[in-house]
């Protein structure tokens, strides 16, 4: 441990216990919050299907900076790299298109457990868990811009196939590494100008699903959640997955809900919307994500959106059910930088809220003191939370403060630039 950041830690510590916060505590709750790690930051959500297919769906990458993985083996060493700037311990999460196809070209219908046997042994090999996800966009049967909810019944029956397939390698998962894999559900469909049939639509979503968990698998090997999203590029108008849709099939089937930060309208925060949820949701899945005008998918940061997110989950002291999986893409910049840069972030935000002194500031709030409850808040914001952080980055044995940039830099000269 470096000097000055035991120096540093001391002082914050008694900062914060002069407002009845307990660091050490924070730091053993923030050692057990795991992020899943999206895969498809690496690859810009390119997946091994095959080379050049574009990405569709309503998403977009954009940027071309060079060194982006191609294989699953360059995929797993840049998220080994990741994990290393990462204090905690932290799951990935795996899309169907990431399966290694080299061993049989399976069609999203087809996708099966021999193409994630490489990914499996890598797991476990590192003690890491997987979830997993269906992938619904980027193939020839997605582009008339449905899929669950395609009027056309052999469109529908193939991805309702895809999607059972996909729960079965999730539970394998599962099984195979201990505990339960998310599985999560998103597609693409809607369309672009005004839709008249949508109850059609929504119908047929219902009915794919229906028969998607009707299938049973072994108890407490997958934990399934469902996506919801307002609008993406292409179908403007008119989303079948919408979250009413969604809320109301989950709460109805006992599955996750998954809240996307970037699937709502601009000024709609989901972080207002946890201690509804939780009230009648056992679990929910979160979609760490940053939407910047159009697009619901930039990189992290520690911004007040997030920070908002993860005082609701420490207020209703909810981290043991709450699933947190990072979303977004960017192949502007170095990936696995972007990569570090969100998933830092959110632990970041997760630290200052468990720092925050909430019994007091709920305190004031029932007394009708607001004025010291406003007051106190903003206090907060001056609070030495680096120095916790930095230190609980040195305990855990990965780079504080900003000493993992030049570390990034030089995977990147050396490996990345290589490819
Ligand atoms: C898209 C959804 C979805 C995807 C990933 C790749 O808007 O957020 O979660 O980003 O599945
Ligand atoms: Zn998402």
């Amino acid at each position: 441990m470096k000097a000055n950041i035991s120096k540093e830690y001391v002082l914050a510590k008694r900062r914060y216990l002069d407002l009845g916060v307990d660091t050490g505590a924070a730091l053993k709750k923030l050692k057990k919050v795991s992020l899943s790690l999206h895969c498809w930051q690496g690859d810009d959500v390119s997946g091994f299907e095959n080379e050049g297919v574009a990405l569709s769906g309503g998403i977009a990458v954009t940027g071309n900076r060079f060194g982006k993985a191609k294989t699953p083996e360059m995929l797993r060493k840049d998220l080994e790299k990741a994990l290393s700037f990462l204090p905690g311990k932290h799951r990935v999460n795996l899309h169907a298109s990431y399966g290694d196809f080299r061993i049989k070209k399976n069609d999203r219908n087809e996708v099966s457990r021999e193409n994630f046997t490489g990914w499996v042994a890598w797991a476990k090999s590192l003690g890491l868990k997987l979830d997993f996800n269906s992938t619904f966009f980027s193939h020839p049967k997605a582009n008339e811009g449905f899929t669950l909810s395609s009027k056309d019944p052999a469109i529908r029956s193939f991805w309702v196939e895809h999607a059972k397939k996909c729960r079965d390698i999730a539970s394998w998962f599962g099984k195979s590494l201990g505990g339960s894999s998310v599985h999560n559900l998103w597609i693409p469909d809607g369309m672009k100008d005004l839709t008249v049939d949508k109850r059609g639509y929504r119908q047929n979503l219902l009915k794919s699903l229906d028969s998607i968990y009707a299938q049973k698998l072994p108890g407490g090997t997958i934990k399934d959640a469902v996506e919801s999203k307002l609008f993406g590029i292409g179908s403007e108008s008119f989303v079948v997955g919408s979250t009413e849709f969604y809320l109301s099939y989950a709460l109805k089937h006992n599955l996750m809900l998954c809240l996307d930060m970037g699937h709502f309208h601009p000024t709609e925060s989901i972080a207002d919307k946890i201690s509804s949820l939780l009230l009648f949701q056992k679990e929910i899945l979160l979609h760490v994500s940053r939407g910047v005008r159009w697009d619901s998918d930039h990189v992290v940061i520690y911004d007040d959106s997030l920070k908002d997110l993860m005082f609701e989950v420490k207020r209703n002291d909810a981290f043991d059910r709450t699933f947190l999986a990072l979303d977004y893409f960017d192949a502007s910049i170095n990936r696995i930088g972007a990569w570090v840069i969100g998933a830092r972030a959110a632990q970041k935000a997760i630290l200052n809220a468990l720092l925050e002194p909430t019994s007091k500031l709920v305190k004031a709030e029932e007394s009708g003191d607001l004025f010291s409850r406003l007051a106190l808040l903003e206090e907060q914001k001056a609070m030495p939370l680096g120095a916790v952080w930095n230190y609980f980055c040195e305990q855990e044995g990965v780079p504080s403060g900003d000493s993992w940039i030049n570390e990034v830099l030089t995977y990147e000269k050396e490996v990345l630039s290589k490819r």
